[in-house]
């Protein structure tokens, strides 16, 4: 350990500490704009000043090691007043206009500001030429808000290893965006999100849709229905100041209904149905010599990169459309025939955690009788503003239930499709039992569960060896696939999913501050948790057990991968 002096006051920290982690471990806050833990630290904005006695200057907290006997201000006068000179040239070149911003009341500039006591505008003059770009399906990028401090650089880089965003320009016309200062539509953008996530400021948004959606509500000739992803259960509370990890379904359900959906339905029973399809595509490929491995299709962001990252290797992903999609095929076809309504008069929203899904539900691949599946796709985030422009008072709602006519019961399987690992053992549930032909009590997969890292297992199911891989992130999915496309992949199955945990941590989800990312609370475990509880207390934890499942083959769709199904419910890709 070091002993150090910070603010007269001495303390200890590992040796390796830099003034940040060793200020923050005695819990003494300095505040930062650029840095993220895990993520950035190079000093750039210069926000976390420190008077280091002896120094010539000031020294950026984030960056300068600690050593043994150094004495440290951070709130000297002279660390004060450069702190707030930063911060008021940041603000100078910033669009002000924080009434009208997508973050007002959640902006780690308007804190900073408030922190550091600006009261008048300091520097007045040219701003920056702002660019605006909004031609992808599901972000937005605004320049005139961007504050240049790299989070969103760094997470496109470092977690989907693309690297879309960088600096243009130098000096006074400097930017962040890609190449040539083109359009994300225009570069290998995979729409995941994640720059948003770390965004302290309105510079990277979703494209809203809450006002089609409203639009749909108030339109007598719609019969509007509303599908939860499992994920949104396990983030929506944060919106509302609920502590993460805080499961809200109950209450969800409820705002929905207050809301004015004519339907409120659970992903979930979409996910079983998923399990179906992509379980007896998985068997097939396996019996029928198909190719392998089989990798998931249900998060478009992954598509989206395998699209054009990996196009030689489409053949391995499965053709499944994701579970909402699926539903919203459904919906328009067996639920609009039994209940009578023309399919172009049902309009279906899905509340998701992800921005690709915006993509995703408008592709020509997807649709259906030329009708899109899915009509809006809103972020967790969107539904937040939508329940609050509404008036409703969140936290003190009653819980609801789903409704349950048709399409009401889902499966623990169904729920842990929205943390990483948990299409893979929800796969593994059913295919186990099928090929077992009898039923299974050790259902829990724990090799494939966990937010971090890359996940793998081998196991034996009914005397077959299977080689199963999770990733998630392209960064983690890249060596997958390079060993695919050389021939030399172990695996049998892999599920990839687009962001880091999964969609729990999916680029629609509640913004997690710097402030909680950097105090290293496991945000992304939490809400994983939220899900495995839920899980635990289903009374059906398998997709096959679910009976309207069952009933809807029955029914409607004969078997799984039947020709109906595959017109559908599965989907082809674009090289
Ligand atoms: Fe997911 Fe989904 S689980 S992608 O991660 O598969 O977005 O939550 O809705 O569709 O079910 C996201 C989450 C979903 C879908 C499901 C899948
Ligand atoms: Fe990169 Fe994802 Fe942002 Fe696109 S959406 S720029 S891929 S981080």
């Amino acid at each position: 350990m070091v002993k150090l002096t910070i603010n007269n006051r001495e303390v200890e920290a590992p040796e390796g500490s830099t003034i940040l982690e060793a200020a923050r471990l005695n819990g003494i806050q300095i505040p930062t704009l650029c840095f993220l833990k895990d993520l950035t630290g190079t000093g750039a904005c210069r926000v976390c000043n420190v008077e280091v006695k002896g120094a010539r200057s000031l020294c950026a907290a984030c960056v300068y090691p600690i050593n043994e006997g150094m004495v440290v201000y951070t709130n000297s006068k002279k660390a004060l007043d450069a702190r707030r000179t930063v911060v008021e040239l940041i603000v100078s070149n910033h669009s002000k206009n924080c009434l009208q911003c997508i973050r007002n009341n959640n902006c780690e500039l308007q804190r900073l500001a408030q922190q550091v006591g600006i009261r008048e505008e300091a520097f007045k003059g040219e701003h920056t030429a702002p660019h605006f770009d909004e031609v992808s399906p599901g972000v937005v990028r605004d320049t005139s808000k961007c504050v240049l401090c790299g989070r969103c650089v760094a997470a496109c880089e470092k977690i989907q290893g693309l690297g879309c965003l960088n600096y243009i320009n130098r000096g006074f016309k400097t930017t962040v965006g890609p190449v040539f200062n083109k359009s994300l539509a225009e570069v290998n953008c995979m729409q995941c999100g994640q720059c948003i996530n770390v965004c302290p400021v309105g510079a990277l948004h979703e494209k809203e849709e809450i006002h089609e959606v409203i639009d749909a509500l108030n339109d007598p000739t719609k019969h509007v229905i509303v599908q939860t992803a499992p994920a949104i259960r396990a983030g929506l509370g944060e919106e509302f100041g609920l502590p993460i990890g805080t499961k809200v379904t109950g209450r969800m359900v409820t705002a929905l209904k207050l809301l004015g959906f004519d339907r409120v339905y659970d992903t979930n029973y979409a996910a079983d149905l998923t399990i179906m399809e992509e379980g007896y595509e998985f068997l097939n490929r396996v019996q029928h010599g198909g190719v392998l491995p089989m990798i998931t299709s249900c998060s478009p962001g992954w598509i989206n990169y395998a699209e054009k990252e990996y196009p030689d290797l489409l053949n391995h992903l499965s053709s499944c459309k994701s579970p909402h999609m699926m539903f919203g095929a459904i919906l328009k076809s067996y639920y609009a025939q039994q209940k009578g309504i023309d399919p172009k008069d049902i309009y279906v929203v899905s509340i998701m955690p992800c921005v690709a899904k915006k993509g995703e539900k408008g592709r020509r691949e997807n649709l259906t009788n030329g009708l899109q599946d899915v009509d809006a796709v809103l972020t967790t985030r969107e539904l937040g503003r939508l329940i609050k422009m509404y008036g409703i008072d969140f936290v003190d709602l009653v819980d609801s239930e789903f409704d349950q006519d048709m399409f009401g019961e889902y499966s623990g399987a169904g729920v842990i499709f929205g943390t990483s690992g948990g299409v893979m053992e929800a796969a593994l549930r059913t295919v186990a039992e099928v090929l077992a032909k009898h039923e299974l009590k050790n259902i829990d997969y724990t090799a494939v569960r966990g937010v971090e890292g890359l996940k793998e297992a081998t196991l034996n199911i009914a005397g077959l060896e299977v080689k199963v891989a999770v990733a998630h992130s392209m960064s983690i999915a890249k060596p997958l696939l390079d060993d695919i496309r050389a021939g030399k992949s172990p695996y049998h199955f892999i599920e990839i999913m687009g962001c880091p945990g999964g969609c729990i941590n999916g680029g629609g989800m509640p913004i997690v501050s710097a402030q909680i990312r950097n105090s290293g609370l496991n945000y992304k475990q939490k809400r994983s948790e939220a899900l495995y509880t839920e899980d635990s207390e289903c009374k059906v934890r398998k997709s096959h057990e679910n009976t309207q499942i069952q009933e809807l083959y029955k029914n409607f769709l004969k078997e799984p991968n039947s020709e109906l199904a595959h017109e559908l419910l599965h989907t082809h890709y674009s090289k």
